[in-house]
């Protein structure tokens, strides 16, 4: 399997062009919807789907990325709750540490539990920053990771953050103010830590239309994620990538 996710997204940030993602959780993934969801996601040209969930109750994922990957060309990036969320049907790992909290074991606990794994996997695993920022809710990835986001007015702490996470060596900057957030994360917050790296930022979490597209990728995130809004309304895919792609 080629492993070419990180050129590619590297690539288009030199150029300018925007990516949108499509975040499935397989415990709220009905059978019956997952087919139309693909069928959309190729229509709208997705750039990836990411599959996962702070917590999974179902042992699903194997099934779902195959079915994922039976129906499209589209790349599956694990978004992991927990360690224990890992498939090798997959083709990339966001190899998330949270650098908004202070939990070690999320900072490089975990990492050194499943580096073995991953060493030797064919997944193309990519070194991520995340950073919680305050959605205005309690949100379950909070809750189980035992961290405090961001606030959401505190542009500097994020800006520090990320540029600490960029300095670290990590490939990408994952700014998430957790599904279904009440607000999703400022304009503001997003150019000041735009401007401040040089690599990709990823923002997701509340996002659910698409001119909250349009306005997060002119304030300069590189790609962005929609789970919650998609799931409601898959059409909504249609507009949303048509809002990143043309920027
Ligand atoms: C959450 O960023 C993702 O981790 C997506 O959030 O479900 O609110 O779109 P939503």
């Amino acid at each position: 399997m080629s492993k070419n996710i990180y050129a590619d997204l590297c690539a288009a940030k030199v150029k300018g062009q925007k990516k949108f993602v499509v975040l499935i959780d397989p415990d709220k993934l009905e059978t019956q919807n997952i087919d139309q969801l693909i069928e959309l996601a190729n229509t709208a040209k997705v750039d990836s789907f990411f599959v996962g969930g702070s917590l999974m109750v179902s042992d699903i994922l194997d099934h779902t990325i195959s079915t994922v990957k039976e129906q499209c060309n589209i790349p599956v990036v694990l978004f992991p709750g927990s360690s224990l969320q890992l498939s090798y049907r997959a083709d990339a790992l966001l190899y998330l540490s949270l650098i908004s909290g202070r939990n070690p074991e999320l900072l490089i606990g975990k990492h050194v539990e499943t580096a073995p794994f991953l060493k030797i996997s064919p997944l193309e695993i990519l070194s991520t920053g995340y950073m919680l920022i305050d959605g205005g809710v309690p949100t379950s990835v909070s809750y189980m990771s035992n961290t405090y986001p961001i606030p959401a007015t505190k542009d500097d702490i994020a800006v520090c953050t990320a540029v600490a996470g960029e300095l670290l060596g990590m490939k990408l900057i994952y700014m998430d103010a957790g599904s279904g957030a009440e607000k999703p994360i400022s304009l503001s917050m997003i150019e000041r830590v735009s401007q401040s790296i040089d690599i990709p930022l990823i923002i997701g979490g509340g996002i659910r239309t698409a001119e909250k597209v349009r306005e997060n990728v002119r304030a300069g995130a590189d790609m962005i994620v929609v789970g919650n809004a998609v799931e409601k309304d898959p059409q909504l895919i249609i507009d949303m990538a048509a809002a990143a792609h043309e920027g």
